[in-house]
């Protein structure tokens, strides 16, 4: 827990969010800004920067992608969908607890803007 992180506070429910799944280990909830007409964050419970470090913790990178194939399955995701971490400033990640955008509900094209 670190108490400047967005996240964290988002995780300790000092900042309120829409919860879509939840495990003892990661939280999924709703973007307030969606990109698509399902839009899903998950985070890992343990703070960590960014995928590089997350990946790093092995056991804490799988259970953020199990989360992720259950808010696909939650939100009716049948026709697909993507899975990103926008990663460091090229990548244009502006929190920075790693979390991974889960997308879809609608075609996306060749690339998320
Ligand atoms: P990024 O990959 O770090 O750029 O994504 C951060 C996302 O967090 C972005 O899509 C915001 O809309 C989203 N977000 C949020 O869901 N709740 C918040 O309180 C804030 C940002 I600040």
């Amino acid at each position: 827990m670190e108490n400047t992180c967005l996240f964290c506070r988002i995780l300790s429910g000092e900042i309120p969010a829409t919860v879509v799944h939840r495990t003892e280990t990661t939280l999924a909830f709703r973007d307030i800004d969606p990109k698509a007409p399902s839009h899903v964050l998950v985070i890992p419970v343990a703070h960590h920067a960014n995928v590089i470090e997350l990946a790093a913790d092995p056991a804490a990178a799988a259970d953020v992608l199990a989360t992720a194939a259950k808010v696909a399955e939650l939100e009716g995701l049948t026709d697909g969908f993507r899975v990103i971490f926008n990663t460091g400033e090229h990548g244009g990640q502006e929190v920075h607890h790693v979390h991974a955008h889960v997308v879809g509900g609608a075609p996306l094209g060749p690339m998320l803007a």
